[in-house]
């Protein structure tokens, strides 16, 4: 483990670099995985709960759901491994931190080393799938930050567009939905020019986000994995590392930044 470890290190000190993260880095923070044993999908079936059709035929069972994984997610903190991340993005200009995530850690974890700015600005994390803690009009699309207790009980007590009125929906993206150009084109464009990756908790059988670690690889990246295990990464990856997230990556990650 230790040569690993060290080969990991010497990897992940190149000054252009992204890292992908999936639900797996979260775990440690108390968020359940998607397809773990406690699993999000192993209580609710992804094809009824995240997709536009299950939204059209009930926006109250799917914002039931939303409603849930919120207040699970509120009382979640970022862990070592979102922390040590953030100080490694943040002491390099060319290390992009891109995530598949929807719990907001990342972005908190970004808020503790650094101001306002660094979190929501250029150096932000990217956030592929969206946030819990945002809602979108169905209508005009307004955004917003939304993280007030959501009213489940009935369609009309569901969230409206304080502009419009019209229904609004969580800001994440379904199965069959098109990401985000502006997040699509920052992740890709971080991984043709990444000279290291990493991969942390991810099964990387979503896309297109898993590609973001082959598009890495294939530009010249060499790649670090870190999950206790294998995935479809594995193979083209130079170090795999069999252990969990918040114990690993502030081992493999160098520091330039205290805190
Ligand atoms: C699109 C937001 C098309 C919602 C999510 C090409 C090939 C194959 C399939 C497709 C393709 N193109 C499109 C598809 C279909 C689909 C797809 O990929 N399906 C999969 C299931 C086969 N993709 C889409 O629909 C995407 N849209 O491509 O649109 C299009 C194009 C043009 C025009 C119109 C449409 C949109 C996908 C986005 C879906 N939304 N989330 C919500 O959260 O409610 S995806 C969801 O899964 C989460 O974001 C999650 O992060 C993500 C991936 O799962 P993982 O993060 O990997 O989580 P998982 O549980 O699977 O794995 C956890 C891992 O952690 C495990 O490996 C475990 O070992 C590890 N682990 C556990 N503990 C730890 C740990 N690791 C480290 N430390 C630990 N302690
Ligand atoms: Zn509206």
């Amino acid at each position: 483990m230790d040569a690993g470890i060290r080969r990991a290190r010497e990897i992940l000190s190149e000054d252009a670099a992204v890292a992908l993260t999936g639900s797996g880095i979260s775990v440690e923070s108390g968020v359940p995985t998607f397809r773990g044993e406690e699993g999000l999908w192993r209580r609710f079936r992804p094809e009824e709960l995240a997709t536009p059709a299950a939204f059209d035929r009930d926006p109250r069972l799917v914002w039931e759901w939303y409603a849930w994984r919120r207040g699970i997610v509120r009382e979640c903190r970022p862990n070592a491994a979102h922390r040590a991340l953030a100080r490694w993005s943040l002491d390099s200009g060319g290390r992009t931190v891109v995530s598949q995530n929807v719990d907001g850690l990342h972005v908190d974890a970004h808020r503790e080393f650094a101001d306002e700015e660094a979190a929501s600005g250029p150096d932000r994390p990217i956030e592929l799938h969206g946030s819990l803690f945002r809602a979108r009009c169905t209508a005009c699309r307004a955004r917003r930050r939304s993280t007030e207790p959501i009213d489940a009980s009935s369609v009309e007590t569901l969230p409206r567009c304080p502009e419009c009125g019209a229904l609004e929906r969580p800001d994440v993206v379904w199965f069959g939905e098109s990401l985000e150009r502006k997040a699509l084109d920052g992740a890709f464009d971080a991984a043709e020019g990444a000279r290291a990756c990493l991969v942390v908790g991810t099964s990387a059988r979503v896309q297109p986000a898993a590609s973001v670690a082959i598009v890495a690889s294939r530009s010249g990246a060499r790649l670090v994995e870190v999950n206790p295990e294998s995935t479809p990464l594995t193979r083209i990856a130079t170090v795999s590392l069999r252990r969990p997230a918040g114990e690993l990556v502030p081992r493999i990650l160098p520091q330039r930044r205290s805190g």
